[in-house]
């Protein structure tokens, strides 16, 4: 299918400034024509600029930005939603993980039997209770779910993924909160420890076969880039060490590529003002293959 680049310029789901530059260094890394040499045609690049973070933003309870981040997830709803409906492959890229919000939402105005991999350190599952930090990119899921309550601010996000229609790989840093979660809501999750245990080829088939056992539901990837090791994604706002290697990132995204099911895939969380150079460098790098392993390029 045709691919669309989806820029989310946005930062404010998580404290540090930075991550809103990972769209242009991504593309400014020739990451649009990498996909072009794939075969794949791209749609002319739109340019996002109303991401802005609105004035007299108060905390909703724990919330930081909550208004700033309803906007700013919603542009990217639209937007994916826009793609989606029109058959293209939206490509988000981040931005901050509350965007999923966003694109998740999108993903379902066109493919209600949508099933999630969520690829992360984290579970982003905390709810406006749960939250220990108040960031909302710890956050997104438990507004997809349904399970975030009722915030009016937020009442956009009509979309709701059943939790078994979710599955996690690479998890390492889980918050007490969202471990209750995933256990009252029965939620498929597949830690580091699962990948020591069985290997990625097994954990990828497993996850798959637990969201989508007939193989008949399209696929939205969500990779948040600290999935992977720092010492192979370092240039990230909240590193876990104990991380993807960097084969066992790209082997997630070449399997789910090979399902012929991939409707979306999301980007997230580079942040090239973090780290020296060489760091910054490597990491957009390696968010590129990633995003051109998704989309169908292959070792041989
Ligand atoms: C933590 C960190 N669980 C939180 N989450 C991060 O703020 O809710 N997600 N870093 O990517
Ligand atoms: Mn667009
Ligand atoms: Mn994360
Ligand atoms: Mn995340």
């Amino acid at each position: 299918p045709q691919v669309a680049f989806v820029n989310a310029p946005f930062s404010h789901g998580q404290p540090k400034r930075g991550t809103e530059t990972g769209p242009v260094q991504l593309i400014k890394h020739g990451l649009a024509q990498q996909v072009e040499t794939l075969g794949l045609s791209v749609d002319a690049i739109e340019d996002h600029s109303g991401f802005s973070v609105l004035e007299n933003d108060t905390d909703i309870g724990k919330l930081k930005y909550p208004r700033t981040v309803s906007a700013a997830t919603e542009k990217v709803y639209q937007e994916v939603k826009k793609h989606a409906q029109a058959g293209k492959l939206p490509v988000t890229l981040g931005g901050d993980h509350s965007l999923a919000m966003g694109t998740i939402s999108g993903s379902l105005s066109a493919h209600p039997e949508l099933c999630v991999v969520w690829v992360d350190a984290h579970a982003d599952l905390n709810t406006p209770e749960t939250t220990e930090t108040g960031n909302l990119h710890g956050c997104p899921l438990s507004f997809l779910l349904g399970i975030a309550g009722d915030i009016p601010e937020f009442s956009w996000i009509k979309s709701q993924l059943h939790p078994s229609r979710l599955v996690y790989i690479g998890l390492r840093d889980v918050d007490d909160g969202e471990k209750r979660l995933l256990k009252e809501h029965n939620i498929t999750a597949y830690s580091m420890h699962h990948v020591d245990k069985w290997g990625i080829g097994r954990v990828v088939e497993m996850a798959l076969n637990d969201v989508n056992p007939d193989g008949t539901r399209p696929v939205h990837l969500s990779f948040d880039v600290d999935a992977m090791d720092p010492s192979v994604a370092p240039s990230t706002g909240t590193p876990v060490r104990g991380g993807l290697t960097f084969r066992e990132g790209h082997y997630i995204c070449e399997a789910l590529h090979q399902t012929g099911l991939l409707v979306a895939v999301d980007l997230m969380e580079v942040n090239p003002t973090l780290e020296d150079e060489r760091a910054v460098k490597q990491t957009v790098s390696v968010g590129c293959s990633l995003v051109r392993s998704a989309l169908g390029e292959t070792l041989l």
